[in-house]
């Protein structure tokens, strides 16, 4: 039996918005694995940041501005990694937003736009991957869904429907391509502290935690927030061949919160 192998020497990967919190911990982790690193952001002022960052981290990380809702853009994106690293192997779709607003008060722009970011954007680069895939005999596409895959809360009523959809795109992309050698799995992370959560964990006005983060505390088993550094080994091994009969399945590292009822009162 082959040895398992979680390297990536050779493989070229995008991680969509990868200038900072989870997207750059996850290109970190997957350049420390051997792969040859391409990301994108929309702000020229987060690319220079982020280029200090990943070399000051050992990492040589190639980055591209684009907006992923715009698809000549992408198209262009997907070109010019191909031109500079080539083929891409492993696309990682992880830029995404959010907007926390109470459904009945929520424009339908702003629905729209949320859907646009996580939803069809991630379609896009996957059709924007895939034939070179198909030609190439392998790929894997890891699509970064949520809670909110599988769980609502209140105001969050458009990012929940993209990352509820992310998840079954990513079942059918796993399903259409499959017989190409392509497999295509989700990574759902919990409560992970980056800026897109700092709004939940602000202290208080005297001090005293925001009441989302003591929920988020009592509904997690571990009792903590996660961190992006936790989806680090979760992401190398589906970008690997470790988890090469591994597809249309999304592994949720939440620290347990989709296993918990929440803590019981005292
Ligand atoms: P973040 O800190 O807000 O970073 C989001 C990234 O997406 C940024 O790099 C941003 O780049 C990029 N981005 C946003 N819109 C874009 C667009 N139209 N075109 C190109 N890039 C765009 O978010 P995060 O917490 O790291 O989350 C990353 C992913 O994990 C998201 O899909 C999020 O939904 C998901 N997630 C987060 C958590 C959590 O608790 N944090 C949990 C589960 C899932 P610029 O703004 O510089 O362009
Ligand atoms: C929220 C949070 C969550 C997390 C994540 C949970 O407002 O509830 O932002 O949506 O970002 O998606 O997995």
């Amino acid at each position: 039996m082959a040895e398992v192998n979680f390297r990536l020497d050779g493989k070229v990967v995008l991680v969509t918005g990868a200038a900072y919190g989870i997207g750059y911990a996850m290109a970190k982790a997957l350049a420390k694995a051997g792969a040859k690193v391409a990301f994108n952001c929309r702000s020229q002022q987060h690319m220079d940041e982020a280029l200090k960052n990943y070399e000051a981290d050992g990492i040589s990380a190639c980055g591209f501005i684009a907006d992923l809702t715009d698809e000549a853009q992408v198209t262009k994106l997907v070109a010019d990694i191909k031109t500079s690293l080539g083929i891409i192997d492993i696309l990682v779709n992880n830029a995404g937003i959010i907007k926390r607003i109470p459904m009945t008060e929520m424009s339908k722009a702003d629905f729209a736009q949320v859907i646009d970011i996580d939803l069809v954007a991630p379609f896009v680069l996957a059709k924007a991957v895939i034939p070179d895939m198909i030609a190439k005999g392998s790929g894997k596409i890891i699509n970064v869904c949520s809670m909110m895959s599988e769980l609502g809360r209140e105001t969050v009523s458009a990012y929940a429907a993209a990352k509820g959809g992310l998840k079954m795109l990513t079942r059918n992309i796993a399903s259409e391509y499959g017989a190409y050698n392509i497999q295509c799995n989700g990574i759902g992370p919990g409560y992970i502290a980056t800026p897109q959560t700092a709004p939940l964990r602000e202290k208080q006005a005297d001090g005293s935690p925001h009441p989302f983060d003591s929920f988020i505390i009592a509904k997690t088993p571990m009792a903590r927030w996660g961190t992006p550094e936790d989806l680090e080994g979760p992401v190398v091994f589906l970008a690997s061949s470790a988890s090469d009969f591994v597809n249309g399945h999304v592994l949720y590292v939440d620290g347990g919160i989709l296993a918990y009822i929440g803590k019981q009162p005292k």
